[in-house]
């Protein structure tokens, strides 16, 4: 039998989208970047809100002006959120990443144990390796580090303590982004853009300016990117000014996300005890006994109450910043809906 040959012959190509705008996605096949349209069946019967995100593999069909999206290859994991109070699918921000970079910062903006737990939190959840950045550690005080990495001691997160100013610890972050695709979250003003700009000075990204690569809000116009690193791999540059609420996350999951608690809870009295008013928990115990810093088990704590107080996915707003000294021009905090400016 003769064989079957198809009508036209399209050639097709896997890349990965290295950004999303409203209608079309940028698509990097080998040293190319394509314009390319989503095939209108990919919204079709669609879970999450939305059918590509940044960092996803994609096969495009390379006939046709703009190229088409045919299909999201699988993903190895995601990075996502409750889409909005108004629409509770899940929106993904960024699909296969190789770590999240949780940049922190002395002096302003103030170290935030509650956002970087909820991060790491997220990071467990969703199956992506996390990393914790101490920047500006120039500006630290006589214990400010040790009392930082004692209460991490037990979190299971890559560290690096790093100074963008004068380079310390730069060389060695730098590294560790080769080849790899790599997120930058963190509070406005922490040097996410000024630790890029010192791994790759030629990108000159604006410091202390808003950047608009991270849409988490209901801006539409805005677009998140990944930044291709000279040496191989990129980075996504996030405003990250809010944390958010993960998706359809239970209350037995979430003691899960906190190695140190896992470490403990075994010898609870009761064994879904949540650790926040059970007698006989050890857990608390381990609190008391200064063997489990207090400030991770404080971190849980706010998220179950979350949790149970949820009335269905409505993002957090950054309250845990107030106090703690975010540098001031945020037009966003409190509000509930991360806006432009990072
Ligand atoms: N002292 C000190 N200041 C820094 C360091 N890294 C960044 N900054 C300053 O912090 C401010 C915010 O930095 P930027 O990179 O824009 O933060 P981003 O909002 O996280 O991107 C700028 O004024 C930077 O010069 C650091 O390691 N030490
Ligand atoms: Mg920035
Ligand atoms: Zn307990």
């Amino acid at each position: 039998m003769a064989p079957w040959i198809p009508d036209c012959m399209h050639e097709f190509a896997t890349g990965r989208v290295v950004r999303t705008d409203a209608k079309v996605c940028h698509v990097e096949i080998g040293d190319k970047v394509l314009l390319c349209a989503p095939r209108g069946k990919l919204f079709e019967g669609l879970e999450q809100k939305n059918p590509i995100a940044v960092g996803d593999l994609v096969q495009v069909d390379l006939e046709g002006n703009p190229c088409s999206i045919e299909a999201v290859l699988p993903r190895r994991n995601w990075l996502g959120r409750t889409a909005s109070s108004h629409d509770p699918r899940e929106q993904v921000l960024v699909a296969n990443v190789d770590r999240l970079f949780v940049i922190g910062s002395l002096g302003k903006p103030g170290f935030s144990s509650n956002r970087t737990d909820r991060i790491l939190a997220a990071c467990a959840w969703h199956g992506i390796p996390a990393a914790l950045v101490i920047n500006k550690v120039d500006l630290a005080r006589e214990g400010d580090l040790d009392a930082l990495r004692a209460s991490y001691a037990g979190a299971n997160v890559e560290w690096h303590e790093t100074c963008a100013l004068d380079r310390r610890g730069v060389d060695r972050l730098a590294e560790r982004l080769r080849g790899a695709v790599n997120v930058f979250y963190g509070a406005s003003g922490a040097g996410k853009s000024s630790l890029i700009n010192a791994i790759q000075p030629g990108l000159k990204l604006k410091v202390g300016k808003i950047s608009k690569f991270w849409d988490a809000g209901k801006h539409t116009t805005a677009h998140s990117q990944l930044i291709p690193l000279a040496q191989g791999g990129w980075v996504i540059d996030t405003p990250g000014i809010r944390t958010f609420r993960l998706h359809r996350l239970s209350v037995g999951e979430l003691r899960g996300l906190f190695p140190e608690i896992v470490r403990f809870q075994d010898r609870c009295k009761f064994p879904d005890c949540s650790h926040d008013h059970e007698p006989d928990c050890a857990v608390f115990e381990a609190v008391e006994q200064e063997e489990l810093p207090a400030t991770r088990y404080g971190s849980y704590l706010e998220m179950l109450d979350e949790l149970r107080n949820s009335t269905g996915g409505e993002d957090v707003p950054d309250a845990e910043e107030a106090p703690g000294g975010e540098s001031g021009g945020d037009s966003d905090r409190g509000s509930g809906q991360a806006s432009g400016p990072d």
